[in-house]
């Protein structure tokens, strides 16, 4: 099959195209910035830089980073870079201490998140012949809506399922013909179990393709859903802070995601020295925004470890590819969607009287996330009467569902009988196979 592109003079720019783009709207959103987000002028005042001094890319490693903890910082409005008449939405991920991110959207910035989106659909094939169903959650997850805005762009029917109630997912599929699949991979792989177990073949199902995404999923998994769905699977990249999905997308090479360049200048930096580092060596993946205006962050650290590669792809298009995220540099764990950092949980249990002593286990079950603490007691607290530490753990489970949305197993254990570590304490078991 031929390539196919949705703005071909965009994603098979040349460099030196891409490089006067980055470098004119870099140079542009920088005077917006620092004209309309108090905090982050601060930031550049701190450094002593004036927008003056930002004449090009090569400029960039100037200007301050941003992280989750300066979002935080602004919540809700201190990042906002347009009057607020102007936002027509936002979106939230959740924060590191039960804040959460909120992410605002003018209209354009909707418009140019839906070219990401659509860009990502049309690299996987979809055309507006194709019945696309959207199972990424709708709401202030970006996943729904991300894909939703990219799919109605390309011309698709879509489908807006959100996430949950298997048999009515595997019901629109076979019934509307749903040839594109957008959802999470683990859930794109409970599908694929649940309609073997009803007896149904690849060739019995009628999608193509898949854009799978928003958490970490390994080569392996990708091929169980191929096979298990009679499909090609594709991966997708974003985050809230930048819109959300779409910011990297992968094309029928896949040898990687490619990143909009048009709208966002990625960086790699040692996430120890925030010193840049050269191409191809593996750090923290860093991006500035150069076209939104209403949530413009420049310099915003991802905390996302992977490589970047600007070596030329068979597909065609020239924009930057980065690698699967490899890992986090910060603990925050995604367990079934949600990010859950173990500081949280930590919280939760000395708000409750417990010692630090505790373990955090996550596993896949059948598909899905599980998340099991395991809790010392005190001395003080330890007991034989079974009904009195059902009563403790239940009070456990409603702490942490209050603090993370999240039902997790609590199970109290005798004192001193988790294994202290001689160097730093392991707190999280990631048994998950990713
Ligand atoms: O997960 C946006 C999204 C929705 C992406 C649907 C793709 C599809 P957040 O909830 O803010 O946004 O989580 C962002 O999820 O920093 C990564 O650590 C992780 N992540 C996102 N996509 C991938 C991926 C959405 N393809 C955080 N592979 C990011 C691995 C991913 N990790």
């Amino acid at each position: 099959m031929a390539e196919r592109y949705f703005q071909p003079e965009i994603e098979t720019a040349s460099r030196e195209q891409i490089k006067a783009w980055q470098d004119e709207r870099l140079v542009k959103q920088v005077r917006h910035v620092w004209n309309s987000v108090p905090y982050y002028r601060k930031k550049m005042e701190e450094k002593g830089l004036t927008p003056d001094e930002i004449k090009g890319t090569e400029d960039l490693h100037k200007l301050p980073f941003l992280s989750k903890y300066d979002l935080r910082d602004a919540y809700p409005y201190g990042m906002l870079g347009v009057p607020r008449d102007q936002v027509v939405r936002i979106h939230s991920t959740s924060g590191t201490t039960g804040k959460r991110v909120v992410a605002f959207y003018t209209q354009a910035d909707v418009d140019l998140w839906d070219d990401c989106t659509a860009r990502a659909l049309t690299a996987a094939g979809a055309t507006a012949e194709d019945v696309c169903q959207v199972s990424y959650g709708y709401g202030l997850f970006t996943g729904g809506m991300g894909l939703h805005g990219g799919s109605q762009k390309v011309g698709c029917m879509t489908v807006p399922m959100s996430s949950g109630n298997t048999e009515r997912q595997i019901m629109f599929i076979r019934d509307l013909n749903a040839t594109i699949l957008c959802c999470t991979p683990s859930y794109a792989e409970y599908l694929g179990e649940s309609m073997k177990e009803m007896g149904l073949t690849p060739d019995q199902i009628p999608l193509k393709a898949g854009i799978f995404g928003a958490e970490a999923w390994s080569e392996e998994m990708r091929r169980d859903i191929e096979k298990t769905l009679g499909i090609k699977a594709y991966d997708i990249y974003g985050l809230t802070e930048l819109s959300g999905p779409g910011v990297a997308f992968e094309c029928s090479a896949q040898q990687g995601m490619h990143i909009n360049e048009d709208h966002f200048i990625a960086e790699i930096i040692d996430p120890d020295t925030g010193e840049v580092l050269p191409e191809g060596q593996q750090g923290e993946l860093v991006f500035t925004a150069i076209t939104k205006q209403a949530f413009p962050l420049i310099r915003y650290r991802t905390r996302d470890i992977c490589v970047l590669s600007r070596e030329k792809c068979s597909c065609g298009r020239t924009f930057v590819r980065m690698s699967k995220p490899r890992g986090r540099s910060d603990d925050m764990l995604i367990i079934r969607g949600v990010n859950v950092f173990p500081s949280q949980i930590e919280t939760v249990l000395l708000n409750q009287g417990y010692p630090a002593n505790y373990q955090i286990i996550v596993d896949r079950v059948n598909y899905t996330d599980t998340l099991d603490v395991q809790v010392e007691m005190t001395p003080e607290m330890f007991t034989d009467s079974v009904g009195e530490i059902e009563k403790r753990q239940k009070e456990l489970v409603a702490g942490l569902r209050t603090m993370l949305g999240l039902t997790a197993k609590v199970t109290l254990v005798a004192p001193k009988s988790i294994v202290r570590s001689e160097g730093k304490a392991v707190r999280v078991i990631d048994k998950r196979r990713i």
